[in-house]
C-alpha cells in the first residue's frame, strides 16, 4: 500500500506526465530560490520587481500553453501547476503570471491578427514586455457591460476616452489590452502605454496583494491606429472568455496558498505545548486540521479534473465559476483558521497565514466576486439570470 501524503493522498501529482512533473519541479525550485527570499520585503514595501518578468519568461511560465511565438505549448494541467507553485509563495506573484498569460497573451493569441501576434507575443512570452488588462471601471466591476470607456472611429484611427480601476500592473505595463464600447459593440484594443493621453496611477495603501502593483488608468483622447483593435471578437464574450482562462488558473493557485498555511501550522501544532501536551494531541485541533486537509484535497481534485476537461476542450464557464468560488472560499477559510490556531503569533509577519489571508481577500473579489460566481451557478441551475 502506498504511503499517505497529506497534500496528495489521491496521487494526482504522482500521476502527472513527465513534462508536467518537470515543469512543476522547475517552478517549485524557482519559487523557493527566487521568490521565497524576497516575498516578505516585497509585501512590507509594497514592491514588485519588474525584472521578475524576464525570469518568468526564461522559465517558460508566461503564456505557457501557447504553441508558437516562443510559448512552451504546455498542457492546461501544467498551467495550473505553475499557478499552484507560485501562489504557495504569494498570490501577488501568481497574479502577475495570470494577467500576462490569461488576460494579455490569451486575447492577442485568440482574437489578434497575425501581425499583432508577431508584434506582441514574443516579447510578452519572454517577459521583455509587461501587459495589463483593463476591463473594470469605478462604477462597478461586477457589471462590465456598464463600462463608460468608449472608442470612436476617426478616419483610419480610433480615439479612446474613459478610465479603468483596479488594474493589475497598470503603472508598470508596456502594453494594455483595453476593452471599450464602440458603435459595433464592446471591442478590445492593444494600446502602447506610452501613447499620449494614457495616464496610470499606482493605488497605494493596500492591505492585500501588496507585492503586486494595482493602478487606475485614464484615457484622454488616446489616438490608436486601426491595427490596434483585436479583429477576432466583438461583445462582452471577448473579455469574459479571457476571465474564464484566468479563473481556471486561480482555482489551482489558491490551493498552493492554503497548503502553505497548513504546512506551517502542522509544524507549529507539533511543537506548541499547552496543558502539558502538544497542540496537535487535542481532538479539537485534529478535527480542524483534518477538515482543512479535506477541503484542500477536494479542491485539488476539482481543479485537476477541470484541467483535464480544459485539455479535452470540454471546460465550460459554469464549471469554472464553481471551481473559482469553491477553491477561493476554501483557501480563505483555511488561511483564517490557520491564523487562529497560531494564536498571537498568527498576526506576525513571521508566519505566512495572515499574508495569504489578506491576499485572498482580493482573490475572492477579483475575477468575479464570490456572489457573481454563485449567481452564475444559480443561473445555470434555474435558467434565470438574477444578477
Ligand atoms: P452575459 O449576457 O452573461 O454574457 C455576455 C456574452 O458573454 C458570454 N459569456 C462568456 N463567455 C466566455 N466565458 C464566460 N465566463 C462567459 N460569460 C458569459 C455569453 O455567452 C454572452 O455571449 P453572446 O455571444 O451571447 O453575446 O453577460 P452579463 O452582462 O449578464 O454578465 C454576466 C456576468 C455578471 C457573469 C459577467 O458580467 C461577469 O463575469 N462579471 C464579473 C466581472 C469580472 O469578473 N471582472 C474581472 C475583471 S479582470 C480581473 O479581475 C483581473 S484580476 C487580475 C489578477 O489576477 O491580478
Ligand atoms: P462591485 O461590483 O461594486 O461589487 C460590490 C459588492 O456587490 C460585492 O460584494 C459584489 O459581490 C456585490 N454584488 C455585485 N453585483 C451583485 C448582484 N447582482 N447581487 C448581489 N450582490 C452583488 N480588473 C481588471 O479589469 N483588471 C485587472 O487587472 C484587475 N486587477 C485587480 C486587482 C485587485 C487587487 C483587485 C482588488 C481588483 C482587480 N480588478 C481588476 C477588479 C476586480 O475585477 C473588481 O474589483 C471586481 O470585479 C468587483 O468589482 P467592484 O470592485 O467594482 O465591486
Amino acid at each position: 500500500m502506498k504511503q499517505n501524503n497529506w497534500f496528495d493522498p489521491f496521487f494526482i501529482l504522482e500521476n502527472l506526465s513527465a513534462e508536467e512533473k518537470l515543469i512543476q519541479k522547475n517552478v517549485r525550485d524557482f519559487s523557493n530560490n527566487v521568490l521565497r527570499p524576497i516575498v516578505v520585503n516585497d509585501n512590507r514595501n509594497h514592491n514588485f520587481n519588474k525584472g521578475l518578468y524576464r525570469e518568468f519568461g526564461k522559465l517558460g511560465i508566461l503564456g505557457s500553453t501557447v504553441k508558437n511565438h516562443g510559448g512552451a505549448g504546455a498542457s492546461s494541467v501544467a498551467y495550473g501547476l505553475i499557478a499552484y507553485e507560485i501562489e504557495k509563495i504569494d498570490s501577488s506573484y501568481r497574479s502577475s503570471i495570470s494577467v500576462q498569460s490569461s488576460l494579455v497573451i490569451h486575447p492577442i493569441n485568440s482574437f489578434g491578427s497575425e501581425t499583432q501576434k508577431d508584434k506582441y507575443l514574443p516579447d510578452l512570452i519572454s517577459g521583455n514586455k509587461i501587459g495589463c488588462f483593463g476591463l473594470t471601471e469605478s462604477q462597478g466591476g461586477s457589471d462590465p457591460s456598464n463600462m463608460k470607456t468608449h472608442a470612436k472611429k476617426d478616419g483610419d484611427d480610433w480615439i479612446i476616452n474613459g478610465s479603468k480601476m483596479w488594474i493589475t500592473n497598470g503603472s508598470i505595463a508596456d502594453v494594455a489590452v483595453i476593452w471599450a464600447h464602440t458603435d459595433e459593440g464592446i471591442r478590445g484594443f492593444i494600446v502602447d502605454t506610452k501613447t499620449k493621453g494614457f495616464v496610470a496611477n499606482k493605488i497605494e495603501n493596500k492591505f492585500s496583494l501588496r507585492a503586486s502593483i494595482t493602478s487606475e488608468l485614464f484615457f484622454d483622447n488616446i489616438r490608436v491606429s486601426k491595427d490596434s483593435v483585436l479583429p477576432g471578437v466583438i461583445g462582452l464574450k471577448g473579455p469574459l472568455s479571457c476571465l474564464t482562462q484566468a479563473r481556471y488558473g486561480i482555482s489551482w493557485g489558491v490551493i498552493g496558498a492554503a497548503e502553505s498555511c497548513l504546512e506551517e501550522l502542522l509544524e507549529y501544532t507539533q511543537t506548541r505545548i499547552l496543558f502539558d501536551r502538544s497542540l496537535d494531541e487535542n481532538q479539537a485541533i485534529q478535527i480542524r486540521l483534518a477538515d482543512m486537509q479535506r477541503r484542500i484535497v477536494t479542491s485539488s481534485l476539482l481543479s485537476y479534473r477541470l484541467g483535464q476537461l480544459k485539455d479535452l476542450e470540454q471546460m465550460n464557464p459554469t464549471q469554472v465559476s464553481l471551481a473559482k468560488w469553491n477553491n477561493v472560499r476554501m483557501a480563505l477559510d483555511v488561511a483564517r483558521d490557520c491564523r487562529d490556531m497560531l494564536g498571537g503569533s498568527g498576526i506576525s509577519a513571521e508566519y505566512v497565514p495572515i499574508r495569504h489571508m489578506l491576499n485572498l481577500e482580493s482573490v475572492v473579489t477579483y475575477e468575479g466576486t464570490e456572489t457573481i460566481h454563485q449567481l452564475a451557478v444559480g443561473r445555470s441551475l434555474t435558467g434565470k439570470s438574477a444578477f
